[in-house]
């Protein structure tokens, strides 16, 4: 196991990586407080419904980097503020499920489990297992960020895994292992491909199937701004490693998510009303964790991509999801 350093300055962070590129925080303007023991921070001093200036932003975009979840609490905010706000971070990159895209922008996607006249007002149970989002696309996202909109009564927190602080663990013999090798991903997850289950990827329409396609990524991947290196999405879209028998590759893909999802990795995030939080998805695994179907739970998301330059994925394996997975 390799020894990792604990930051001097700020309880809570592992590393504290400053990213090449960023503006240089001359003086600290916003109050941060750690989330947990691990990774996260949070404030309650930033207002998404005013003007954040350039230095201002710089240094939550830092704070993010370093930290990689940024709960900004208690905004109340619109459609509007919230799209300009996710622009800052990257470009947004509407979800598949179009059926709840927000009627004001299709850039936020509706997260919720509240029916009205019998119909849904957005998508329930979505990412209820370890995953990172848009893995399955050859850029991937950069930050999702989740507005809170209704807070249900028991639960509903979503659940963070550090895979840059399990990377850094992992046994030297692992690393030299893995280093070489690109996983296969596609729209899906591996653990449970039963469609109408509560914890497979949120079912797709045969039209958006066939618009998914099948790509590769790093296992040990650089993360797109700080180099840092993190296992990636060895839950959720994982399906396979390039030029690795399939049972082989699945025994090590699972063994590198029991391992990188263990408690000591995760933080457990819990919102309240008007909560925005930002995760960085090159470095953590989130999991929703589902709730009483009945007890109303609703969040607006907006996902942002990664600069195409960045992205790491390598060929495409087959035309798409749809016509490698024939129904
Ligand atoms: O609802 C949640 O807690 C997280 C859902 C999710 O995976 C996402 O929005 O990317
Ligand atoms: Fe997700």
């Amino acid at each position: 196991m390799v020894h990792r350093e604990d930051s001097a300055t700020t309880p809570g962070s592992r590393v504290a990586t400053v990213p090449e590129g960023l503006a240089p925080i001359i003086s600290a303007m916003t109050a941060l407080q750690p989330l947990g023991s691990l990774f996260g921070v949070e404030t309650w001093d930033v207002d998404l419904s005013r003007a954040l200036s350039a230095d201002r932003f710089a240094e939550l975009e830092r704070a993010f980097y370093e930290h990689h979840v940024l709960a900004l609490r208690g905004q109340e905010i619109s459609a509007a503020q919230f799209v300009a706000f996710a622009r800052r971070l990257g470009p947004p990159q509407p979800h598949v499920i179009d059926q709840f895209h927000h009627p004001e922008d299709p850039n936020i996607l509706i997260l919720s489990n509240v029916r009205e006249n019998g119909r849904p007002t957005g998508l329930q149970d979505a990412g209820s297992y370890f995953h990172t989002d848009y893995s399955y696309l050859a850029v991937p996202a950069r930050a999702t960020t989740l507005y809170s909109r209704v807070v249900p009564k028991v639960g509903g927190d979503t659940l963070f895994a550090d895979q840059q602080a399990a990377y850094d663990d992992l046994p030297e013999a692992m690393k030299k292992r893995i280093e070489p090798l690109l996983g296969i991903h596609h729209y899906g997850n591996r653990h449970d491909v039963r469609d109408a289950s509560r914890t497979a990827a949120s079912a797709l329409s045969d039209e958006q199937k066939a618009r998914m396609p099948v790509i590769t990524h790093r296992i040990a991947r650089p993360h797109p701004v700080t180099g840092r290196k993190a296992l990636y999405a060895v839950s959720g879209s994982s399906f396979g490693i390039v030029g690795m028998p399939e049972d082989e590759a699945r025994d090590l893909l699972d063994e590198l998510a029991a391992y990188s999802t263990q408690p000591k990795y995760q933080l457990r995030f819990r919102y309240g009303v008007g909560d925005v939080v930002v995760w960085d998805n090159a470095a953590l695994l989130h999991s929703a964790t589902l709730i009483d179907p009945d007890d109303a739970r609703t969040l607006w998301r907006i996902t942002v991509l990664e600069e195409s330059r960045d992205a790491v994925a390598a060929d495409v394996l087959a035309p798409s999801f749809a016509t490698s997975h024939p129904a």
